[in-house]
Parts: C-alpha cells; structure tokens; sequence
C-alpha cells in the first residue's frame, strides 16, 4: 500500500519509524512518503496561509501549494503504476466537519492501493482545494472524534496505524486479527491477566486458571457485557422496546 502525507511538520511522521509500522515499511508492505508542504511555496517566506476571505479570526491554508504539492503526488502515483490498472488514490483530509473515522472505515480503507492524506494547519485548507479534488477523483472528509486538534498530523498518524495494521503482513499473528473480526460484535474487550498468579494481593480470576475453556469463554463474554454496560451503553444492540397498549 502506498501513503503519501503533505505536512507543514513533517517530523510528526517519524513516530510512524517506530514498531510495527516501521518494520512494515522495511519489508516494503507499506510505501510512506512524507512531503513538505513548504516545498511548494515559492515565495521568500515560504507562505502557506493567507488572511480568511470575508473576514474573521485566524488564518487559512492558501490553495496554490496544495494544488502543486498534490498534483505532483498524482501525477507520480500514475507513473509508478505504469499504466497498471491502477484506480485513483483516494484523498483524505483530516477534518473536524469530516465523517467520524470508525473500525469499518479503517477495513473499507486498508483495501485501498493508494491514500494520500492533506494535513491542514491554521482554521484549515481553502474549500477550493477540495472542490477541485473531488471534481477530479475521490476525497474524503474524515474526523478522528468529536474534540478540537491544532491539525490534521495527529489525526493521520491515528489512521495510518489503524488502517496498516490491516495490511496483509503487517500484524505478525493473523491469529489477532482473525480473532478481532469474529469479535467485531461490537461489545469492549474483556480484561486480560498474565503470570504471577497474584500480584500485591490481586489474584488472577480463578476461571483463568482453572483450564475449563468453556466456562472461560463463558466468563469472558460476561465481562465484555457487563463492561460495555458500564462504560459504552450506546454500543450494546437496542433493547427491543415494552410493547404499550395504546401501539396496539
Ligand atoms: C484538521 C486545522 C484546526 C480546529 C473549527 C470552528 C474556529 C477548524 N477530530 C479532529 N479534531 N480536529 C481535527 C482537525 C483540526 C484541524 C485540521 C483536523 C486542520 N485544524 C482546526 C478547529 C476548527 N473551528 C470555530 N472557529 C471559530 C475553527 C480547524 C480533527 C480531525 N481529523
């Protein structure tokens, strides 16, 4: 899978040098280019923000860096594929108004072959850059949660892990990932223990140890119930609502 990112703070991307995603890079699973937006403005102070249009606070990401810096991804991706039957890539822009980035969208993108990622700054990106991107292919929109960020990096460092981990090769076990798409019910995870058997007077469940893996699944898919009860009630399927006389 290739990944292009266009940043004014490049550096925000090392962190993705590090473990899994790193060695995914290294055994050429996952193509992460990073590029600075800077690159692609020309003027002496390398402007990339401007003054909003109509007034207001703040500033706004101009659109001719963003247009060559893009561009130039595009027109590179193409290249590279040779002629291959290579779709477009699809364009992310990380966004506060964008739809709420989720487990199935990170599976529906790990299918792609190419995603190139827009990391605004400021109050974000003139609308004409997406306008002209979408006219041209695919974008999207996406919000990694509804809380304000300073900017799209940590955003798309969130999604790359997310969706690579989901790359053929990427996870060394399959094993946990075939596990968590039979449990994408939807419901929190159960708690896990390991060795010592207790630990400052705090004992492993018994269940765990006692090799009855029957009763241990039982157990196990209590506490993820009675968790989600807890903390995420909004996750668990509706409750069928009391039939009431008058619906009858
Ligand atoms: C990309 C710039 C900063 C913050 C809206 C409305 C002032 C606009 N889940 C997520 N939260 N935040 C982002 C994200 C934030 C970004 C950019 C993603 C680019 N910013 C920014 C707040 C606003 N706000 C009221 N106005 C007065 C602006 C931009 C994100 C994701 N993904």
């Amino acid at each position: 899978m290739r990944l292009d990112v266009v940043t004014i703070f490049p550096g925000y991307f090392d962190a993705l040098e590090l473990s899994l995603l790193g060695k995914a890079r290294q055994r050429g699973l996952i193509d992460l280019r990073v590029h600075d937006l800077r690159e692609h403005a020309h003027d002496r102070h390398r402007t990339v923000d401007d003054t909003p249009a109509g007034g207001g606070a703040g500033m706004v990401m101009k659109p001719e860096p963003w247009g060559e810096a893009l561009d130039g991804i595009l027109a590179d991706g193409r290249a590279a594929a040779g002629g291959d039957a290579d779709p477009d890539p699809l364009i992310i822009f990380p966004s506060p108004a964008g739809d709420v980035f989720t487990q199935s969208m990170a599976r529906e993108l790990a299918e792609e072959s190419h995603l190139v990622f827009g990391c605004g700054r400021y109050e974000g990106i003139d609308q004409r850059v997406f306008d002209e991107y979408a006219a041209r292919g695919r974008v999207r929109l996406v919000s990694i949660g509804d809380y304000v960020l300073n900017g799209g990096e940590v955003a798309t460092i969130a999604m790359i892990e997310a969706i690579g981990r989901l790359v053929p090769g990427v996870v060394g076990n399959p094993e946990s990932l075939v596990e968590e798409s039979h449990e994408e019910d939807g419901l929190l995870e159960y708690p896990s223990y390991t060795k010592p058997a207790t630990w400052r007077g705090r004992e492993v469940p018994p269940v765990l140890l006692g090799g009855n893996h029957r009763a241990i699944a039982e157990w196990r898919r209590e506490q993820r119930v009675e968790r989600t009860r807890r903390v995420r009630p909004d996750l668990l399927p509706r409750e069928r609502p009391a039939r009431h006389a008058a619906d009858e």
